[in-house]
């Protein structure tokens, strides 16, 4: 049998480190076909790699890259620089092995992070049936240009990503077997999907271009079946956290998934990111606290009607408002994303956000303000950011200082307002204050410890940070 080696080349801890699901599943996808092994880079940051590649021997390496940028102007970190120095270069040096790249990162960028890293084929899109395709021709000795998805350096490569007719989804991904767990019990969680696809249209996003504009649904028993098993072999300490773009759409299907987690009476910590607005009940609410969720993200990105509309976002501002209120009524810690300085943002829009935090979001909760949308290719805000100068077509976007701001919005004057708005609002931070100072994380940690806390973390912070700045340490 042919040796495959899947190599996780996300080193990003913050906001903490996360385990590498999409290459568990394509390992699920592939056993039985291939040899796989995988070397989780996380916290080993390439050291060991060499070795492993001389013990291990493999014919295939399939490198995953799953972060390009932080999207954030304040920081133009790049990560696709650590992610050819520490893993690609020096894998390339020790054997002839093809390399091959997929992943979230590389879908967005596949011909740019095939030319900059040197590698031999990418994979734009989900990794199972078109990687055992391209696998199964380079044994072969076949044309590999054909291949749905499939880049290669020769220029050929297909366009659109192949997210159709796999049964990767139906499959368990059991990361913690695949790679060692530990260290990511710490701050980390366990990652899980309750479909692929979405169907949203928001301005700036890459969702639908990653995942297709289609729900593929899992169902809830699967969904339930993987988290059970995975609990029963992990214990109660770990935190599930579903990682699909929007947990609650199409309507109905979260609120199964919770019904069939009640039913089956696991006792599990769970949390999502992707909370959305529009399909948002009490019923929802209510399900969700009772299958076990302890934090959501909330992710309305704009309060102000014009810039909802502008945004593309779906909802109304009601569906803000409502989402709110059940927040604060069931509890439920929530951290929200605000995203500013879209087109039409302006001083009023601007206002009109801040005006629905005052009102609505229990101070007890998190808002994180971001500024500038990064431009993203095939994105609607591509286009308008070239209608309106902003970029030119020949414009390379891999640069992670690409971003949009509407220009009653721009980028020194928004910093400014958020800053301003930050002041006196100790629950809401500028998007790029993801890290804590160390003496805050000590002193929450031991506050937690001593008194037993059980709640989400940022909440601890929050109460601390609050205390910090009423005794002028802030
Ligand atoms: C959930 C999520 C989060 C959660 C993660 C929670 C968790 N427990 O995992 C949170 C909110 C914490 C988060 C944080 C961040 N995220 Co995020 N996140 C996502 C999201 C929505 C889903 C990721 C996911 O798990 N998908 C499910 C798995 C199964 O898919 P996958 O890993 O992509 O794998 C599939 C394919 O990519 C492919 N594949 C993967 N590897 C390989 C390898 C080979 C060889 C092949 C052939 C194929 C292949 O096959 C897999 C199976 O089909 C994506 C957007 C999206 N829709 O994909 C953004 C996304 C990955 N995040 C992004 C970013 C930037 C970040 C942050 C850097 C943001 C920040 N400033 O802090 C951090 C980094 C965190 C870290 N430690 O790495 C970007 C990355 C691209 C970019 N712009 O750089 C994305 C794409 C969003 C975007 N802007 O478009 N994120």
């Amino acid at each position: 049998m042919k040796k495959l080696l899947l190599i996780n080349t996300n080193t990003e801890k913050s906001p903490y480190p996360i385990p590498p699901l999409g290459l568990c599943q394509i390992a699920s996808y592939l056993q039985g076909l291939y040899e796989v092994r995988i070397y989780d880079g996380m916290f080993d940051e390439g050291r060991s790699l060499g070795s492993v590649i001389s013990s291990f021997n493999p014919d295939f390496m399939g490198f995953s890259i799953r972060n390009v940028d932080e999207m954030i102007p304040e920081r133009s970190t790049f990560f696709i620089e650590g992610v050819y120095r520490n893993f690609i270069k020096p894998a390339r040096k020790l054997t002839k092995a093809p390399c091959i790249l997929g992943g979230s990162g590389y879908t967005m960028f596949p011909r740019e992070i095939l030319e900059y890293t040197g590698a031999d084929y990418g994979i734009a899109g989900e990794g199972g049936k078109s990687l055992h395709a391209l696998l199964q021709s380079l044994e072969r000795g076949e044309d590999v240009n054909g291949i749905p998805a499939v880049y290669s350096r020769d220029g050929q490569g297909a366009r659109l990503p192949w997210t159709n007719g796999d049964n990767i989804l139906s499959l368990f991904s059991e990361i913690d077997r695949k790679i060692d767990f530990k260290p990511y019990t710490e701050r980390g969680v366990y990652s899980i999907q309750t479909k692929r696809g979405c169907a949203l249209r928001c301005l700036y996003c890459s969702y639908p271009l990653l995942e297709g504009s289609k729900y593929r649904l899992r169902t809830p028993a699967l969904i339930v079946n993987e988290i059970e098993e995975a609990s029963g072999r992990l214990g109660m300490g770990v935190t599930f956290e579903f990682v699909d773009s929007t947990f609650n759409e199409p309507k109905g299907h979260a609120e199964e998934i919770c019904r069939e987690l009640i039913r089956r009476k696991l006792k599990v910590k769970l949390r999502t990111m992707g909370v959305n607005p529009r399909n948002t009940s009490k019923e929802l609410f209510r399900l969700m606290i009772e299958a076990g969720f302890v934090q959501i993200d909330v992710t309305p990105d704009s309060a102000s009607p014009a810039m909802i509309k502008n945004l593309r976002k779906g909802f109304s501002i009601e569906d803000i408002r409502r989402t709110a209120d059940l927040i604060n009524k069931f509890n439920l810690p929530s951290m929200w994303f605000f995203l500013f300085g879209g087109p039409g943002e302006c001083r009023k829009t601007f206002n009109e956000t801040i005006d629905f935090i005052d009102g609505y979001i229990n101070p007890a909760d998190l808002v994180y303000m971001s500024a500038g949308l990064r431009i993203y290719p095939g994105t609607p805000l591509y286009k308008t950011a070239l209608k309106e100068g902003i970029i030119s077509a020949t414009d390379n976007l891999l640069n992670p200082s690409v971003f949009y701001f509407s220009k009653a919005a721009p980028r020194l004057e928004l910093k400014e307002w958020i800053l301003d708005a930050c002041k006196d609002r100790l629950h809401c931070l500028p998007a790029y204050e993801t890290t804590p100072p160390a003496e805050m994380m000590r002193e929450a940690v031991a506050v937690r410890k001593a008194q037993n806390l059980a709640e989400p973390m940022f909440r601890t912070l929050l109460r601390i940070r609050k205390g910090w700045k009423s005794k002028g340490k802030l």
